[in-house]
């Protein structure tokens, strides 16, 4: 090797296993080896949330025989640290020619060109060991004592908390595996929404909490059983306090991370409907009462319990909102679900100006079907701390059926829908095989 040459990778890794030592071993041969170690917010945007504390990661990287320094990389670009450290080469598995990693790749190529550094790629190991250890992992992150607080962990690490709708396995799949680069950024969904509308509607039921409470927990297990992600749960009125207590503790038990609760009481109707049909809002004695009752049932300070206040969606007045939210959170609400049906956002936009002005720390969830012109660094600079995409994976599955099945039934055969539909072997790259 040669010593004077400086060699640079880095690992979002929480186990070593022999690709990586494929690597290091490939490093060592070239000169000096420096590891970047990415940050839990480019982990999980990049790849997965960490079962490890970065700090565990930096000292298991630091302890790999041959390794002379490990450092952390703040971002999933490697420019920062490549201008820092102007390494001879950097060396890297193959398989990022191939996925959203490829502009990475490139900016790297680019950034070592600059000084004559070179780029060297081992092949990518993915034999049944590594296969196994990488289900391990998986394995560890959906479990409910892990999966239940990533949550809160999130809103530590994220500026918004982005979470998409899912309504059943192969929804969830999309929200835990899609992952896209976009200027530079690579980025993904951090959470899943399982909405009561599309929960509803996948079973063809209207959404005024007919679909039973058994048929909701199916839902959550199905898309348990194959993700890793959080949950947020759309858990309606909740229902009787009497058995929304016992509600919370199935969702807490399950690994649910957040139940979000409507002050509204009766029958309920989606709030997208607003004042066009019958709709009564709890009073807020009763509605903190229920929220009081469902911490009380709290085994864990993981679980959140999120107050939903329908008042400007019942055009009731922005003072109404503000007081209901500042009650709620009194009675020991874990957030303030603000929704609206406006398309223009400055109804939204008060409401948390005016909340932060006497509360900074409560998280803030909103959910931007109406008013979906703003962007999350927009919500964010107000101090918004999650966004919730409600139903866009219904609503863009529907039309596509439909689209399909009139297609066959006008032609008599399935060649003519061939064109708008995924080949299945596509399908199944989505789907784990054990
Ligand atoms: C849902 O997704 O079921 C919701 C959000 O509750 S909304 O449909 O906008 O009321
Ligand atoms: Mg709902």
């Amino acid at each position: 090797m040669s010593e004077n040459k400086v060699v640079y990778t880095c690992f979002s890794t929480d186990v070593i296993h022999k690709g990586h030592l494929n690597i290091v071993n490939k490093a060592k041969e070239l000169g000096k080896v420096i590891i970047g170690v990415m940050s839990d917010e480019a982990a999980v945007k990049y790849d997965r949330f960490p079962t490890i504390s970065f700090e565990e990661r930096l000292n298991m990287i630091k302890n790999i025989d041959g390794v002379s320094e490990a450092v952390p990389q703040e971002t999933v670009s490697y420019k920062d640290n490549l201008l820092k450290y102007k390494p001879d080469y950097v060396v890297h598995g193959d398989e990022w020619k191939y996925n959203y990693m490829a502009p990475i790749r490139q900016e790297v190529i680019d950034v070592i060109s600059q000084w004559g550094g070179r780029l060297v790629e081992v092949p990518y190991t993915r034999d049944d060991e590594v296969r196994k250890i990488d289900r391990q992992t998986m394995e560890k992150l959906s479990m409910s004592e892990f999966r239940r607080g990533r949550l809160r962990k999130l809103l530590k690490l994220r500026p918004v908390v982005k979470a998409i709708e899912v309504h059943s396995g192969l929804t969830g799949l999309i929200a835990e595996k899609t992952v896209v680069e976009n200027n530079g950024e690579v980025d993904q969904f951090d959470a899943m929404w399982i909405s009561s509308l599309c929960d509803s509607t996948a079973k063809g039921k209207p959404d005024i909490e007919l679909v039973d409470m058994s048929s909701r927990i199916r839902t959550i297990e199905d898309v348990l059983d194959v993700t890793t992600k959080p949950i947020i749960f759309d858990g309606d009125t909740g229902g009787k306090t009497e058995h929304f207590v016992y509600n919370v503790r199935t969702l807490e038990r399950i690994g649910v991370s957040a139940v979000i609760i409507e002050d509204k009481v009766g029958l309920k109707k989606n709030s997208l409907f607003g004042t066009e049909v019958e709709q009564t809002q709890d009073t807020i004695e009763n509605f903190c009462n229920k929220i009081k009752a469902g911490k009380n049932a709290l085994l864990t300070d993981d679980f959140m319990i999120i107050a939903r206040i329908e008042s400007l969606i019942l055009e009731k007045g922005m003072e109404d909102a503000l007081e209901r939210a500042k009650a709620f959170v009194g009675a020991g609400a874990d957030g303030i679900m603000i929704h609206s049906r406006r398309k223009e956002p400055d109804e939204i936009f008060e409401f948390v100006d005016k909340f932060r002005e006497f509360d900074k720390e409560t998280p803030i969830v909103v959910v931007p079907t109406s008013f979906n012109t703003v962007t999350e660094e927009e919500f964010a600079k107000h101090g918004v701390n999650i966004v919730i995409y409600a139903n866009q994976l219904t609503r863009t599955a529907f039309p596509a059926m439909k689209n399909a099945a009139e297609l066959i039934l006008k032609n008599h055969r399935a060649k003519e829908a061939d064109d708008i539909c995924m080949p299945f072997k596509d399908i199944i790259t989505l789907i784990d095989s054990i």
